[in-house]
């Protein structure tokens, strides 16, 4: 029985450990070349392989990252279960990065960069945190960590999700009906939510118009949620105030796009949060375990939702 990491070698030798000492049973294959393709029963890759159909007794296929939308889900066997990242790595990067973002908005870096560059020494206003309403859309397992490490701060927070939630602390907004009432009391918006064929574009112009004047962005989910034009007309045209982006599409942007050179912008490559090899593999081994226990899989992607 095997087990093919389709990613880098620093990561598949970690891998390799500890899959070695949790379950020598199962053998680590890092390329395709060296494994009989009727022996792999999991697979752990970023993109599926476009011959993946050669792994005939495939079962579960691990996605390296929390996304799975750079899976074509269409075109997986249909017995093949998908299971994205759920690591304690991942989680603890996206709930420093969040908070790091979130104060960031609040307390005006973005601006003060910019008065940097120009030598310019002033300060500018800012509101308490209790006054500051910070709403996440989506409320899953990165949103949720992100919001247990806020609320020391005392935020005014709420979020919107598909299906009805309720969390102490946070003001609960869910499905189509509820997405303008949450953000017309949004003032620092955090995008946590995957891609899919719903959440594809969702901040364009008109999500924007109904953000309270002066709002800032924080976006974290994947760069196609992003109407890119329309950010930068909301920030030129004084709606907005900031943003600050982790994912962009294309990734990175070509040299000339307008958002590198923003005033109100603040970029990084993509990574709020990155896999931790040793925890991910950890989690990768417990998820193992419980498909052979015929237990649930922590993860496990519902492919009609797409996350
Ligand atoms: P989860 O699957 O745990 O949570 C997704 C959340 O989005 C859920 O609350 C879900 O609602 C909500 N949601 C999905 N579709 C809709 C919709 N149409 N309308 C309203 N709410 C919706 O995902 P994670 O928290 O683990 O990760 C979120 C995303 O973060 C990932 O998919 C990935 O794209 C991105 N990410 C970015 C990283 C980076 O470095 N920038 C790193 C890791 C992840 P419900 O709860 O009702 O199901
Ligand atoms: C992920 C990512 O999905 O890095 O894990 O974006």
């Amino acid at each position: 029985m095997a087990f093919l990491f389709n990613s880098d070698p620093v990561r598949a030798a970690v891998f390799r450990k500890v899959f070695a000492r949790e379950l020598p049973d199962v053998e680590l294959f890092h390329s395709s070349e060296c494994v009989d393709p009727e022996k792999v029963r999991y697979l752990l890759t970023w993109t599926a392989p476009d011959n993946i159909g050669r792994y005939r007794n495939l079962e579960v296929l691990f996605s390296l990252g929390a996304g799975v939308d750079q899976f074509k889900r269409e075109s997986l066997p249909r017995q093949v279960k998908l299971v994205r990242m759920v690591e304690d790595g991942i989680i603890r990067m996206m709930q420093e990065y969040v908070v790091l973002g979130v104060l960031s908005l609040h307390r005006d870096m973005v601006a003060y960069r910019e008065h940097q560059r120009c030598r310019t020494w002033r300060g500018l206003a800012a509101p308490q945190a209790t006054e500051r309403r910070v709403g996440f859309l989506g409320l899953g397992m990165l949103a949720q960590a992100a919001i247990e490490r806020l609320l020391p701060f005392r935020f005014a927070l709420a979020a919107w999700s598909r299906s009805s939630k309720e969390i102490e602390g946070v003001t609960c907004f869910h499905g189509a009906d509820q997405l303008a009432g949450f953000l017309a009391q949004t003032d620092i918006l955090v995008c946590l939510l995957p891609l899919t064929n719903e959440t594809r574009g969702i901040l364009d112009a008109e999500l924007f118009s109904r953000l309270p004047a002066g709002a800032r962005l924080l976006h974290v989910g994947r760069g196609p949620q992003l109407d890119q034009t329309a950010l930068v007309q909301a920030l030129d045209n004084g709606h907005l105030a900031a943003a600050m982006l982790d994912v962009t599409d294309p990734e990175p942007l070509p040299d000339d796009h307008p958002l590198w050179r923003h005033p109100k912008v603040a970029i990084t490559p993509h990574i709020a949060s990155v896999t931790q090899a040793d925890s991910a593999a950890k989690s990768v081994v417990d998820n193992i375990r419980r498909h052979r226990a015929g237990e649930e899989l922590i993860g496990l992607v519902d492919r009609t939702l797409g996350y």
